[in-house]
């Protein structure tokens, strides 16, 4: 679908239904978070109903904006009215967890900038040429010439720089500072947000950089850096999902490293979730990530595989020894 077709198609929905779902993917980032809030405070400014369900509770970095809109972690036992379910941000059904089953049988709609998406709504829109799921959600905003306000434009600014690793990585794009220029209109407090979203660090995600740097090893003459984490070195600290998000940078900037790849043990789910980093044009790692069960950009790609650590890892080296023509 086209940009102007979907928003067209958002506008008369809103118009005509009163109840809406709004759902991040599973393991939700600053770019799901931000645009669910997004769209679930406009829908509600339109005067209905509109409720963000989440698999998981929001990452505290991101909980200096639960309050712009009704956020609730779903429970599968809840009867959930609604006429039209939106998901953003989420690449493939599956990234909706055990909220896959709110989709079915529903008006729903994917938006999203994974080139891996492959269409699982009814209404699709997909855009891989931009940084961000949030920068889709402000064009569709223009072009309903919806009103926005701060906590929009807030929720909307956190999802691009938090996409785009606070305008650093290759996706940034002049769009995504033309936006988040429009998005100051509305007296954003840029040193709290990026102090939430940035700057916090805790003790136990100290111990976290300790070994993931110990446990640091390099293949395909030093080409790739790939770090693990095993339950047992994390179980006795108290962390949570969020606090594993950014390590892959600690491999991924090493300095002649052209991928950098972290994995880690997930305790209670019995899974291995992997993150890609490419710093070169040269290898793409969404496609490595996808022969391995995940999917995602060409430079920033992940898995969830329920095979064991050892054989994820052996795996996706075997993936960069045929890339690279190597051996180790
Ligand atoms: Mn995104």
């Amino acid at each position: 679908m086209k940009l102007t077709k979907i928003a067209n198609q958002l506008n008369e929905d809103i118009s005509k239904y009163d109840n809406f779902l709004i759902l991040p993917h599973v393991m939700a980032d600053g770019d799901a978070v931000g645009c669910c809030i997004a769209m679930a405070r406009y829908i509600k400014s339109r005067g209905k109903k509109a409720l963000m369900v989440m698999e998981e509770k929001v990452p505290y970095i991101y909980s200096f904006m639960e309050n712009s809109c009704d956020i609730e972690i779903y429970t599968p036992a809840k009867t959930y009215n609604y006429d039209i379910c939106i998901a953003i941000d989420t690449g493939d059904i599956k990234r909706l967890g055990k909220r896959k089953i709110l989709f079915e049988n529903h008006i729903s709609y994917n938006i999203d900038h994974h080139k891996t998406n492959d269409g699982y709504a009814v209404y699709n829109y997909v855009n891989e040429d931009v940084s961000s799921s949030g920068e889709i959600v402000y064009e569709i905003f223009q072009k309903m010439k919806a009103s926005l306000d701060h906590d929009i434009a807030q929720a909307l600014y956190v999802a691009i720089a938090t996409d785009t690793g606070g305008f650093r990585y290759q996706n940034t794009n002049k769009k995504s500072f033309i936006i988040s220029a429009r998005l100051m209109d509305y007296e954003l407090n840029i040193e709290k947000i990026s102090e939430w979203v940035f700057e916090r660090t805790n003790m136990n995600k100290l111990h976290l950089f300790e070994n993931t740097i110990q446990n640091i090893r390099f293949h395909c003459n030093n080409r790739v850096a790939v770090s693990t984490l095993r339950t047992s070195e994390y179980m006795h600290l108290d962390v949570t999902d969020e606090d594993f998000e950014g390590l892959v940078n600690i491999v991924k900037n090493i300095e002649g490293v052209e991928i950098g790849i972290f994995l880690r043990e997930r305790p209670d789910k019995k899974e291995v979730k992997g993150s890609l980093r490419s710093n070169t044009d040269n290898v793409d790692v969404s496609l490595i990530a996808k022969a391995h069960g995940g999917g995602g950009h060409a430079r920033a790609a992940g898995l969830i595989s329920s095979k064991s650590i050892d054989a994820v890892y052996t795996g996706i080296i075997r993936s960069l020894n045929e890339v690279y023509k190597c051996t180790e």
